[in-house]
């Protein structure tokens, strides 16, 4: 009688496993971001939440309070303790997290890195956000457009060991030796720490120490927000351009008025999005990690597995897109 029970719960049980093949599985994924209070990341919170209702594993969103290597450390550490599935990352320093996301890995923690990228030894995937020279090339030509390719530009960052800003201030760097930008100097890079009263006041402190600045790049959402509120509350719209890589919701009212022409910018929820179902996919055995493999990224379709030019593995999530006075009515409320 009861072994007959017990056969008729496993066979039940059974079914279950079978119809929902996701739920059972029950997978913690977690996501780690730069810093609390970044909108961008919240944008990436929401396709992680996305993902997680989609596919059916639990989602874990951590932020330190500022964004610092040490803080990430000290979160990661306690999701391994946690015993989670996998973390996402986007990472303050791509050096500083390596030992912390090994002893993660060496845990059989899946990492895939997203946003700003970790060492290859310290991840298993990164996906890449759109290609890194052409997001830094661009934000010359539009500065350069915006005016009319002569006069002193600056450029303020996030913090000066965060890989994506990083990388795309070397392209930067490489676009501004074009002979088009001969009456152009880049005369100082600046660090507002992706903190926007940092960002505000290195605005301020540009405009003090160079008072023939006729632009500012900002490659970075917290940094392209605080500047453009520096450069309203200065009286200085139309005198200093602006642009950078920003958040339309953040920015239509600046783009409505002038203070920015354009920006660019990716997609954040579907960085999210994305990026948790390369982890899931991971998980699941779906894809070994592997380059040439394809993998499955929901309502985004397939990507496939590619070197990434620095020994380790990317995903590409697509290209960027421009916000100006013609499109942020469409986008403002999006993200
Ligand atoms: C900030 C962060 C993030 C970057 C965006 C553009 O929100 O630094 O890493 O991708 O800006």
């Amino acid at each position: 009688m009861m072994k007959k029970r017990l056969l008729v719960v496993g066979i039940l049980l059974l079914t279950l496993v079978m119809a929902f093949p996701a739920y059972a599985q029950d997978f913690t994924i977690a996501m780690v971001v730069k810093g609390a209070g970044n909108p961008f990341f919240e944008a990436c919170r929401r396709g992680g939440e996305e993902a997680a209702a989609e596919l059916g594993f639990n989602f874990i969103f951590q932020a330190p309070a500022t964004p610092t290597s040490e803080g990430q450390i000290e979160l990661i550490d306690a999701l391994i303790a946690q015993q989670v599935d996998a973390i996402l990352v986007s990472a303050n320093d791509p050096d500083a997290l390596v030992p912390v996301l090994r002893r993660a890995m060496d845990r059989g923690i899946t990492v895939v890195a997203f946003d700003s990228g970790v060492a290859p030894a310290g991840r298993h995937l990164f996906l890449n956000q759109a290609d890194m020279e052409l997001i830094g090339r661009m934000q010359v030509q539009m500065i350069a457009e915006m005016i009319d390719y002569e006069g002193e530009i600056a450029i303020l960052s996030a913090t000066s060991t965060m890989a994506n800003q990083n990388v795309w201030i070397s392209w930067m760097l490489q676009e501004l030796t074009k002979p088009e930008y001969e009456k152009m100097e880049l005369v100082g890079i600046v660090y507002g720490d992706d903190l926007r009263e940092k960002s505000y006041n290195e605005a301020l402190g540009l405009f003090r120490s160079r008072p023939n600045l006729r632009g500012i790049i900002s490659p970075t959402t917290v940094g392209l927000a605080a500047t453009a509120r520096a450069i309203e509350d200065q009286g200085l719209s139309g005198k200093v351009a602006l642009t950078g890589l920003g958040l339309p919701s953040e920015m239509a009212e600046y783009i409505r008025n002038g203070t920015s022409e354009a920006i660019a910018l990716w997609n954040p929820i579907d960085l999210g999005y994305v990026s948790s179902y390369m982890a899931h996919a991971m998980l699941t055995g779906a894809i070994k990690g592997e380059a040439g493999e394809i993998v499955n990224v929901g309502r985004m379709g397939e990507r496939e597995i590619v070197a990434d030019g620095s020994g380790g593995l990317e995903v590409l999530l697509g290209a960027p897109f421009v916000f100006d006075i013609n499109n942020i009515d469409e986008w403002a409320d999006v993200y």
